[in-house]
């Protein structure tokens, strides 16, 4: 049997992974006319119903709202002008506002994408969802292209001028790029993150990160009636011996211990799982004509919120980037990119990493100390609780060019 010549699309820019840089990207692609297929290996369903992150930097709020994304999350994002820190008995107010003027916004990462897909039709974006096989070729061609199987089982191939590699950290993209072509950096936690999902109002106006003996505990939120919990858990931890029970207690110790008045409402939990914690930036970002953006590039521990949020400002340096190389033939910014995404990449890591260090005991003492100390000296040095603000709320985009 012969097999069946692959069906062939052409356009500017093959993006492979429908995530929110790959989303992203095409919408911003599309606002200058530069036009995008995008390749996803899962369902549009499941995309969009991934429990993510749920912060927003300045930053990403403006840029979002610059490109018609704002009108929801202006509607229901929660505004919040700092954080509390916590050490057992003391909780203490960092104003984000206060003392760097900017602020943060809670709106989930699946309404990020919902306001996304629900923008695709007007930019006429085509995504292939179910995509199996992908495969990319020919990268520091002129005319790379990228290979997979349509959800249907019809073999397609697109041919483009450029491919962004927005398929997450497990993706094929970062792999197309030979090892003697790349450095990459990593490092792994000996912790991770139990996060849970419950249909509860939220216990308090903004997020609580507490430091505590038996491990770090935050309480964030997704909306006026949704709350988001992490706990501190070791890395082989089993979800299924944490019952609901032991949750909530573990929760309302952690993060209640000698806050006078102060409790914890508990409601139905409606999703619940362990999440290991990982630092890795993968350089450069650009290879001939693949260029990387958000996880399959980098991964920083949740601690920081930064994530998503470096996912949205790499997309912000690299439309403009592909727009005047494709549009105007002049790649000024695209040769820049890697090396100025890269800059805000290592601040991010740095703070992710630096909060991550902060807040999760790691059974030893001195090192407890050390932290005891660190969050005092943010409660009473105006310098030191500026810093953590600056790096919380993310610089604008253009203090990075
Ligand atoms: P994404 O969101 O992973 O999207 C990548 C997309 O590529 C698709 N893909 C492929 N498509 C085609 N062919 C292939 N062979 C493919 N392989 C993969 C995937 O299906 C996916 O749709 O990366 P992007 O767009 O760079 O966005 C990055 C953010 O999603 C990520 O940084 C954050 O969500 C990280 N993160 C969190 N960040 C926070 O700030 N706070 C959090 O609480 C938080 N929780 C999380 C997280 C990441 C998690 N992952 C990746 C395991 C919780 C989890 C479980
Ligand atoms: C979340 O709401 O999922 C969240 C918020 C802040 C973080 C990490 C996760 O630092």
């Amino acid at each position: 049997m012969n097999t069946p010549a692959p069906q062939t699309i052409t356009t500017a820019v093959a993006i492979i992974g429908a995530g929110p840089a790959g989303m992203l990207l095409s919408h911003l692609l599309a606002a200058d006319g530069i036009d995008s297929v995008i390749v996803e290996a899962r369902t549009q369903a499941y995309v969009l119903s991934r429990i993510r992150a749920g912060i927003l930097e300045d930053t990403s709020v403006q840029l979002l709202r610059s490109v018609g994304l704002g009108d929801r999350l202006d509607r229901e994002g929660l505004e919040h002008r700092g954080i509390y820190l916590q050490l057992p008995g003391h909780r203490q107010h960092v104003d984000f506002a206060d003392l760097v003027g900017r602020t943060v916004t809670v709106y989930g990462q699946t309404e990020v994408q919902k306001d996304l897909v629900a923008a695709r039709a007007a930019d006429a974006q085509i995504v292939y969802y179910q995509a199996s096989d992908v495969a990319l070729h020919d990268i520091t061609a002129e005319r790379p292209s990228v290979t997979f199987t349509d959800g249907d089982g019809t073999p397609c191939r697109i041919e483009a001028s450029v491919i962004a590699g927005c398929d997450g950290s497990f993706g094929p993209s970062r792999s197309a790029i030979a090892d003697n072509a790349k450095q990459t950096w990593s490092r792994t936690y000996p912790y991770s993150w139990l996060g849970v999902l419950a249909d509860v109002a939220p216990s308090t106006d903004e997020l609580i990160y507490a430091w505590h003996p038996e491990g770090f505990a935050m309480h964030s939120m997704r909306s006026p009636n949704v709350s988001r919990f992490y706990l501190q858990v070791p890395n082989d931890t089993d979800i299924t011996d944490w019952s609901a029970d032991r949750i909530w207690t573990n929760l309302q110790r952690r993060l209640g211990e000698g806050i006078d008045g102060w409790t914890l409402r508990s409601g139905p939990i409606l999703e619940s799982s362990v999440l290991p914690m990982r630092s890795y930036v993968s350089a450069p970002m650009r290879h001939g004509n693949l260029f990387l953006a958000g996880d399959a590039a980098h991964i920083v521990p949740p601690t920081g919120a930064k994530g998503l949020n470096l996912a949205i400002s790499d997309v912000g340096l690299l439309a403009p980037a592909l727009s005047s190389l494709l549009d105007k033939n002049d790649d000024t910014l695209a040769d820049r990119y890697s090396e100025t995404a890269l800059r805000r990449v290592w601040r991010s890591t740095h703070f992710s990493s630096w909060m991550t260090n902060l807040l999760h005991v790691n059974g030893d003492p001195f090192d407890a100390q050390l932290q005891r100390s660190q969050l005092e000296w943010i409660r009473t040095s105006r310098a030191a609780a500026a810093d953590l603000a600056a790096n919380y709320t993310g610089a604008p985009l253009a203090d990075w060019s």
